[in-house]
């Protein structure tokens, strides 16, 4: 069949909308059509070049919602017409990273994933006969995209896809993170640098579970408004205090109990383990920095008890979790609506990494 996307050639060029063709799902694939998605930081990052698995000509975008048009054979839990958002981070619940229990990184998939190809090892996508590769198992760029049954989450029919796409990543990885990698607790001082589709929705989150003290950290000030709307209690601009580590020790009395790097810059990454408290201080890596980037400290940090981790997609297990947050949000217990700051036709997606770089946009959302 024929789909329209919007496809990147080249590293750091403008997306081009296309006609482009697309084969039907094979074993275990399913056809989606997309409805609505998401431009994440992520798919900026990849487009930029900076991306070690980035490779062009391709199809980006991994932040979708849609409904299942077709599925291919030995397709057991979905059929037409459910309504899905598309995983990233599948879960096959069989493989040993799955049965673990221990993380979400589900590696069913993820080699042939990660070199832009379904799990045969071919691309559903082409233009001329010329083959694009796909992104993150996703591609929702695309108005129909095919993935894998395992990186689909079933989500209830009457969720308003423009809104739950961005569960797809950012609402998810930003809660996620709070609740399900650091499992902060009621009453836990928490310090979140970048206040961007990401880190709003850790500072939704830290309120969700009854964090005291939110601390947001952003260079912009225009996010400071935003911020306290979603639970912020304190916000420091970096370029007002002579030392941002120092100012977030005082405003905890030693340190915050978490902090969240929500923006992939690895000084920031520093200083948001340092500004965590001694003994027991857990700073979360969420921000995803260039290929080559090195983090460092002195190691009497981790010493003294701080401890360095990361969080992918918000340590969620797609098709158990991404369901439940979809419910959250139509029950009224997050918000979302306030965060999508704009909505595009395909053909003006390239004003949606504008305004995100610009630091005008939160999210933008593209609707077919
Ligand atoms: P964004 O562009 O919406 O937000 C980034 C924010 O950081 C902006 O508000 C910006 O003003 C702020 N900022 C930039 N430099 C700063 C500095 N030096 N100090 C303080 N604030 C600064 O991006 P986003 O969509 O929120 O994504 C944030 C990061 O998270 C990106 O690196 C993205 O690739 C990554 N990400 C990771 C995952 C994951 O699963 N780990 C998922 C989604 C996104
Ligand atoms: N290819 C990139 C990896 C970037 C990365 O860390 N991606 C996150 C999701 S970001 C979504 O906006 C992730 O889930 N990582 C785990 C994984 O298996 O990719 C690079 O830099 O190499
Ligand atoms: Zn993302």
């Amino acid at each position: 069949m024929k789909t329209r996307a919007a496809v990147a050639w080249k590293a750091g060029e403008p997306l081009t909308v296309e006609e482009v063709d697309l084969e039907g799902p094979k074993s275990g694939e399913v056809l989606v059509e997309i409805k609505a998605t998401g431009i994440c930081h992520t798919d900026y990052y990849t487009l930029s070049g900076a991306d070690p698995e980035g490779l062009f000509p391709t199809i980006l975008g991994h932040e979708g919602a849609g409904i299942v048009v077709d599925v291919g054979p030995n397709v057991k839990s979905l059929r037409k017409g459910d309504h899905v958002i598309p995983l990233y981070t599948p879960e096959c619940r069989e493989c040993k990273f799955c049965l673990s229990q221990k993380t979400n990184l589900c590696q069913a998939i993820r080699s042939t994933q990660g070199r832009g190809l379904m799990p045969d090892s071919t691309s559903r996508f082409s233009i001329d006969g010329k083959p694009l590769f796909h992104y993150m198992g996703t591609s929702t760029f695309s108005n129909y995209t095919v993935a894998p049954e395992i990186a689909l989450a079933k989500i209830r029919e009457d969720a308003p896809f423009d809104k739950v796409c961005y569960i797809g990543c950012g609402v998810t990885t930003g809660l996620g993170a709070v609740i399900y990698t650091a499992k902060v607790e009621a009453g836990a001082n928490v310090a979140v640098f970048g206040l961007g589709g990401i880190g709003l929705n850790v500072i939704q989150g830290a309120r969700m579970v009854g964090a005291d003290k939110i601390i947001g950290i952003d260079i912009n000030p225009e996010r400071e408004a935003m911020a306290r709307i979603f639970g912020m209690t304190h916000f420091i601009n970096p370029n007002d205090v002579p030392n941002i580590v120092d100012a977030v020790v005082q405003l905890t009395d030693g340190g915050a109990d978490y902090s969240f790097e929500c923006i992939g810059n690895t000084k920031v990454m520093r200083q948001a383990l340092e500004c965590t408290h001694k003994g027991w201080g857990r700073s979360i890596i969420i921000g995803v920095a260039e290929a080559g980037a090195e983090i460092s400290t002195r190691p009497f940090q981790l010493v003294t008890g701080r401890k360095w981790e990361g969080s992918a997609f918000g340590g969620a297990r797609g098709r158990t979790d991404v369901p439940k947050i979809v419910d959250w949000y139509m029950e009224g217990k997050i918000d979302i609506d306030s965060l999508i700051t704009h909505t595009l036709p395909l053909d003006k997606i390239n004003d949606g990494f504008q305004l995100m770089k610009s630091g005008e946009s939160i999210r933008s959302v593209v609707i077919y």
